[in-house]
């Protein structure tokens, strides 16, 4: 085959490099793969079918209403691991606790997925991207069911993490701790292909993504950096531009490829943050990192926290490396630890 490498054909090739892999992680990226093609598809039929679109009427862990896409692509993941059998537990947002998967095909299984199968869901209804995102852990126990001390791993401890943005086209972003790359879903043939490969973020940008909404409830260091943002400084590029779509998958993805800082800070309504450490900041963080990125909770690296939880929330700072460095100043120099004050 000429012209174009195809995730299955690359991952493939990756392991090639690690003659005494057993082939495990490559099939459990596959078959993520895999899964992500047909979530792709019943994302695409949105306001074509009638019935996958709105709520389901119940509410998930986090309290926030389930929609029936997000229902959809949870059970379609989990069944996909499930059915693959290389993974023994999947962490998912919609879900409160743990699932163990006990297939005679996974009895051996040594990775875990935490997953967010449907980030930034409240845009479903409306047209405008969504995405997944995946990180995977290899077990620590060697026999039985898997414990907690398995699922809460700290960040450094991912052996790859994803994502898949469904939007003008879907992209599946992957790594494995060498790098970055991305594949562009080929409708045509049904593909994803490599198309990004050795993916880097700049190291500056003039993109900032932050809710403004809840400014009144930002920490000080938060709002003297969004300050900095908009003063004018033509030696600096600034007013930098503020884009916010409401999906973290979305915002990242571009600050990626043209340079940004995406901050989910503490508010008075989410005072650890709102976004999840164990399957959205640990693995942005993992993927922004090896793509030569920051990605810090303003004061300490992600990658570095304790997870005591499964649904452990987290304050996030992530983007281009000197964009993070500076607004962690200024938190460092207006909202010290010491003195974190919420509104
Ligand atoms: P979700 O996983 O329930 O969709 O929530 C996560 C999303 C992120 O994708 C997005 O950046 C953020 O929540 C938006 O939150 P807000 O509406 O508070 O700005
Ligand atoms: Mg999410």
């Amino acid at each position: 085959m000429s012209g174009f490498v195809t995730l299955g054909q690359f991952i493939i090739e990756k392991q090639a490099e690690f003659p005494y892999a057993k082939g495990e992680l490559s099939r459990l990226l596959r078959d993520i793969g895999i899964a992500a093609k047909v979530v792709n598809r019943e994302i695409n039929k949105a306001g074509l079918v009638n019935d996958i679109l709105g709520d389901v009427g119940t509410v998930n862990v986090q309290g926030e209403m389930q929609k029936k896409l997000d229902v959809y692509a949870n059970d379609h993941f989990i069944g996909a691991l499930t059915s693959g059998g290389e993974c023994c537990m999947v962490v998912s947002e919609e879900n409160e606790e743990v699932n163990h998967i006990e297939s005679p095909v996974s009895k051996n299984a040594k990775y875990i997925v935490a997953i967010d199968p449907l980030d930034g869901s409240s845009n479903i209804d409306v047209n405008v991207a969504v995405g997944t995102i995946f990180s995977i852990y290899r077990r620590k126990s060697v026999e039985g069911r898997p414990t907690m001390e398995d699922v809460l791993q700290k960040g450094t401890e991912q052996v790859a993490a994803g994502y898949i943005v469904y939007g003008s086209s879907t992209m599946l972003v992957y790594t494995t701790g060498c790098g970055v790359n991305g594949f562009t879903l080929d409708p045509s043939i049904g593909e994803f292909c490599l198309s990004h490969p050795n993916m880097k973020i700049p190291k500056d940008g003039t993109i900032y993504s932050i809710n403004e909404g809840n400014y009144k409830c930002f920490p000080d260091g938060v709002k003297k950096y969004i300050k900095y943002c908009q003063e004018e400084d033509p030696a600096t590029h600034r007013p930098y531009t503020s884009r916010y779509i409401g999906s973290m998958i979305a915002d990242l993805h571009r600050n990626m490829i043209k340079g940004g800082i995406y901050i989910y800070p503490t508010t008075a309504h989410a005072p650890q943050g709102k976004l999840r450490l164990v399957y959205e900041c640990n693995p942005m963080a993992f993927i922004l990192e090896q793509a030569g990125g920051r990605a810090t909770n303003g004061y300490q690296r992600i990658l570095d926290m304790e997870v005591t939880e499964l649904h452990q929330r987290a304050s996030i700072f992530a983007g281009s490396e000197n964009m993070v460095l500076l607004a962690e100043e200024y938190m460092r120099q207006y909202s010290p630890l010491e003195k974190a004050v919420l509104c």
